[in-house]
């Protein structure tokens, strides 16, 4: 990033004509770890000509994330989405499989596209997870499961979800996409339900270029997705189950293993971010930010907020004046799965179930974090959406 004309909250772009930054800020721009141990890395990989195929770096890599989430079992993955459908399929998912519409498509789009419907449920407009009443209501004889999201990282409602999933003998699984290094009732996210898929995509606090993982406690299940995650082949010339290329590739699990070293970094820089903008918001008449429980561990990665009605702006008016000042602000997951296609067309009632899913989405704003955020950052954006609303 280059010069940024906006140097103090006082100095906002009188004429209107230059926006705040030279270059886009984005939402969800990479954290990047040392670059010298990254390249050390490569080079090795490149040395061994070893590429791809369970090689030893993705070894030290599923071991070193089990460690850090203190779990049993990670299979790693070419991304997130292809870990969520292998995960989904190892389960034996079918029918129906409820899931919450304020998520990221790809949570929808693991079910359909294997053929399993997706049942989208309603969120708790407080914590904007799936709330479990209305999990409840929508289990019927087709239902085989649910996949509660953490959304933001900040845990589901597992108890509750577990004893209506006992209750049903519906299997639970998690898609943890935001939750890497966070936790729930003290326990690292990761451990819950028969498995939880994570998410390493570039967007991520964590990021291994591409890549995702499953998760689990559990033998079986991580033996049977390692199958699957490589065609099903036990040894040269041997398969014994379906299967996929799932795999991720030595030089991913080399910048996981560079990232996972800088986590600490990220976090706190993240963690800054996040109290400045609780801070410098706080008294902004209709804006709220979402609070993370600061009991649990959290990777402070989504500065959320929320724009009331009483604001004098409306959200989509914040957003148009952050982009004109090349702030590129997000409505995550605006406008919901349901109203994307194919569920749109699929499943043209879904919104009638889903007014808290509507609310929400309607109202946030995802803004900028990270490591690359400039120090003053903070306070200009503040400054341009308090301009916004005045
Ligand atoms: N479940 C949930 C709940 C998820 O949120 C996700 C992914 C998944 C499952 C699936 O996991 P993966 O299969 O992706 O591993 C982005 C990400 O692509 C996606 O991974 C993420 N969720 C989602 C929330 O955000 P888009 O369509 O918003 O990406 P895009 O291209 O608009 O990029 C976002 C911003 O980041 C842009 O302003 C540009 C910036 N950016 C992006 C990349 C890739 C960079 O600055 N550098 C980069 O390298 O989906």
């Amino acid at each position: 990033m280059t010069e940024k004309r906006y140097p103090s909250e006082t100095q906002i772009d009188p004429a209107g004509s230059l926006p705040a930054f030279d270059e886009p800020v984005h939402v969800g721009r990479p954290n990047i770890g040392d670059r010298k141990d990254f390249l050390q890395r490569v080079e090795k990989i490149l040395d061994r000509r070893w590429l791809s195929n369970n090689g030893p770096v993705l070894q030290e890599f599923e071991t070193e994330v089990s460690r850090y989430l203190g779990v049993k079992h990670c299979v790693a993955m070419c991304n997130g989405t292809v870990a969520l459908e292998i995960a989904i399929r190892a389960l034996e998912l079918k029918g129906e499989v409820i899931i919450p519409s304020y998520t990221f498509i790809a949570t929808a789009h693991a079910l359909h596209w294997q053929g399993i419907t997706p049942v989208f449920v309603d969120i708790d407009q407080e914590t904007h997870n799936l709330d479990p009443e209305a999990v409840r209501r929508a289990i019927t004889p087709q239902t085989t499961g649910i996949i509660g999201v953490h959304l933001w990282g900040r845990g589901a409602a597992h108890d509750e979800l577990k004893t209506i999933a006992d209750e049903h003998n519906l299997v639970l699984m998690y898609d943890a996409a935001h939750a890497f290094g966070c936790s729930l009732n003290g326990t690292m996210i990761g451990n819950f339900g028969e498995c939880e898929v994570l998410s390493f995509h570039a967007t991520k606090f964590f990021n291994t270029f591409e890549g995702g993982a499953v998760v689990t406690n559990n033998d079986l299940l991580a033996e049977k997705i390692r199958l699957m995650r490589n065609f099903g082949f036990v040894h040269y010339d041997k398969v014994i189950h379906p299967g996929t290329n799932g795999k991720m590739v030595e030089i991913c699990a080399a910048m996981g293993l560079t990232n996972l070293d800088y986590i600490d970094t990220v976090i706190k820089a993240n963690r800054n971010n996040y109290h400045a903008y609780c801070d410098s918001l706080g008294d902004l008449p209709g804006i709220s930010i979402l609070r993370y429980d600061e009991t649990e561990k959290n990777n402070y990665q989504y500065v959320i907020l929320e724009v009331q009605p009483d604001c004098k702006a409306s959200r989509d008016e914040i957003v148009a004046a952050l982009h004109a000042e090349n702030i590129l602000a997000r409505k995550y997951f605006w406008p919901g799965c349901h109203n994307m296609q194919p569920y749109r067309e699929l499943y043209p009632d879904a919104g009638l179930t889903l007014p808290h899913t509507k609310t929400v989405a309607d109202r946030v704003i995802v803004l900028p974090t990270g490591t690359t955020l400039p120090d003053t950052a903070v306070s200009v954006i503040v400054s341009i959406i308090r301009d916004s609303i005045l």
